[in-house]
């Protein structure tokens, strides 16, 4: 009874979904500013997490490092304590619904409002090489794999709201024309993400694809590293630790020690009042690195044992065919396709 009793309490929560690409170890903007919240939010949410690797195909990157990428990616996720018995962890490829929806959304998505996403924009102008036909269509998988689960809720940053508007648009086109099949989703937007910078560059966001390994901290990084990073961290000639326009790099290290030690700005100003930057750099640093110990800890362990990681895999693949697969059917009907007879 007791069994039952929390089943249905579990199927009664509120679902949230949201992906990650593959295309490297994630920094610590991707920690901070997601994945961390993502651990926290699994207590009261139905969650699932995945690797969205489909959506890394529309960037080059060497077969092989691709496959190694996807492994890492999915350790990550467990390293960072996304457990398993409480989330549902799997790679968008392994669920072969994803593709399957993916084709049905791009002939429900329009040319104009493709034409319209910024991140394409940007990606076409930055690859003008390899302005390929996903990248474009690349919202329409998004809004498939959102759907797929009738997700209430998708964290995502600032860069991904317009993909969810497009999802939202694609969703309520759908009910309309076919009759109500999808829920809509929301964004979610915890009360304590950071957005955080490049420590190179503190007007650009910190990325995993960012060349310049100084500019950004990998999750993986260890102490050493992440001292001599911050150290080196672009700053300005002031020497005063506040919050204030103008002082980008500060406000930027500012924000990762706060979100790392949970002290307020006015705090951490008190605490490093009549000290240089010396100082402070190195706390943060010392901070960053205590904060991530376990992560690397956890990701070794998890990346000796194969076997764990691929029967993780395995069952997250099961679940989530299984949940996803529901929808589509139920697509593929309002969608007139001819559903064989097994
Ligand atoms: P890429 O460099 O491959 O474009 P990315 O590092 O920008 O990747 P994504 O895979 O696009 O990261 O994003 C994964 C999640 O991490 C998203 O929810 C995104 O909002 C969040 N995120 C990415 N970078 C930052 C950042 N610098 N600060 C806070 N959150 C971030
Ligand atoms: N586009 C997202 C990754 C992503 C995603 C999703 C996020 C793919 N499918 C579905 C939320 C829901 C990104 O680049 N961060």
């Amino acid at each position: 009874m007791s069994e039952n009793t929390s089943a249905q309490e579990k199927n009664e929560k509120k679902i949230i979904l949201s992906g990650i690409q593959p295309t490297g170890v994630f920094t610590l903007g991707n920690y901070l500013g997601a994945v961390r919240n993502w651990r926290v939010i699994q207590e009261q949410y139905n969650c699932y997490y995945f690797i969205a690797d489909l959506h890394s195909l529309t960037i080059h990157i060497d077969p092989q490092k691709r496959r190694e990428q996807t492994r890492q990616a999915f350790a990550l996720l467990l390293a960072c304590g996304i457990d398993t018995e409480k989330s549902l962890v799997f790679v968008q490829s392994h669920n072969k619904c994803h593709a399957e929806m993916g084709w049905i959304m791009d002939c429900c998505s329009q040319f104009g409002e493709l034409s319209r996403m910024t991140q394409f924009k940007d990606k076409s102008a930055k690859h003008p090489e390899n302005i390929n036909a996903g990248l474009f269509t690349y919202p329409s998988l998004m809004a498939g794999d959102i759907l797929l689960y009738q997700a209430d809720y998708v964290p995502v940053g600032a860069d991904q709201t317009q993909h969810l508007e497009f999802t939202r648009d694609v969703a309520t086109r759908f009910n309309h024309t076919y009759g109500e099949t999808f829920k809509l989703p929301e964004g979610y937007y915890p009360k304590a993400g950071a957005r955080i910078m490049s420590l190179q560059d503190p007007t650009s966001k910190m990325s995993k694809s960012d060349t310049n390994p100084k500019a950004t901290i990998s999750i993986l990084d260890d102490e050493n590293v992440i001292i001599k990073k911050f150290k080196s961290a672009v700053t300005d000639s002031e020497a005063e630790v506040c919050y204030r326009e103008g002082k980008d790099g500060i406000n930027n290290l500012m924000t990762i020690y706060s979100a790392v030690t949970g002290k307020s700005m006015d705090a951490i100003t008190a605490e490093f009042a009549g000290k240089g930057y010396g100082d402070f750099k190195l706390a943060v640093g010392e901070a960053v690195a205590e904060e991530l110990r376990p992560v690397r800890e956890n990701f070794q362990r998890i990346m000796n044992d194969r076997a764990y990681l691929e029967e993780e895999m395995r069952k997250g693949a099961e679940r989530a065919t299984y949940i996803a697969n529901k929808t589509l059917t139920k697509v593929k009907k309002r969608v007139g396709l001819l559903l064989e007879k097994r």
